[in-house]
């Protein structure tokens, strides 16, 4: 069978996706996310019910974990499901007063048009790389909100020494859709010159560091 019949078949099965709207994902090339929401989803209905469920966080790699509304230091050794620290509910309700940033609404637009941005450009760039027009990709799906809301607790000048999936975090200080693409497809535009692999973005002007790929390098060492 081929790879997309399977996908929409599996897709179809879920309660999550009427078959129109599969088709429209699977169109729309959301395949990855198609996937992951119908993983996630069925491991969770198999254990937690609904009313639960629904006050769970729903991305993978958290799907036992509990949200949290207080700040703390987790220790590793105890063996605990780190929990998932949150300032709203689900309905946008902000749980405790002195957590609210008071974010001015022209700030939060912003921020949430960048991520979706931020998003749509990243759809375009995974299927460049699937179509071979690039060598490589790694999307940052599902993760936009800690580049933007990180980014947002710094000040320009503070330098960034990002992993491979922060990219949103240039985005955050200006970095345009143009030199996000230029890096990837390394043309002559590209301020590296082509000399790193596609994601591996940098920006002197930008304070922020060239992304090496050796994990943990992005620690502060000393
Ligand atoms: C020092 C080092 N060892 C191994 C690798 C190979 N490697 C690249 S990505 C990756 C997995 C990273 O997983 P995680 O930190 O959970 O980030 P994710 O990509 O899942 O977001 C590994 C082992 C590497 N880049 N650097």
């Amino acid at each position: 069978m081929a790879a997309a019949t399977w996908i929409t078949r599996v897709a179809k099965r879920t309660t999550f996706f009427r078959p129109k709207e599969t088709k429209k994902l699977l169109h729309l090339g959301a395949l990855p996310d198609a996937l992951r929401e119908f993983r996630l989803y069925s491991t969770v209905s198999e254990q937690a019910p609904k009313h639960e469920f629904q006050e769970k966080p729903r991305f993978p790699g958290a799907v036992n974990a509990h949200y949290t509304e207080k700040m703390d230091f987790v220790v590793p050794d105890d063996g605990q499901i780190i929990p998932v620290y949150r300032v709203m509910d689900l309905n946008g309700n902000v749980l405790n007063e002195s957590h609210d940033p008071k974010l001015k609404k022209e700030t939060v637009q912003d921020m949430y048009k960048k991520m979706i941005l931020f998003n749509t450009m990243e759809r375009i760039l995974y299927e460049a790389q699937r179509q071979g027009r690039i060598s490589f990709y790694m999307t940052n799906y599902g993760e936009e909100g800690t580049h933007f809301g990180s980014a947002a607790a710094l000040l320009p000048e503070d330098v960034i020494f990002a992993q491979y999936r922060e990219a949103g975090v240039l985005m955050s200080r200006g970095f345009t859709i143009d030199e996000y693409m230029s890096q990837c497809f390394s043309n002559r535009n590209d301020n590296r010159k082509g000399r790193q692999m596609p994601v591996h973005y940098g920006s002197k002007d930008l304070n922020f560091v060239t992304i090496s790929s050796p994990l943990a390098t992005q620690m502060p060492q000393g």
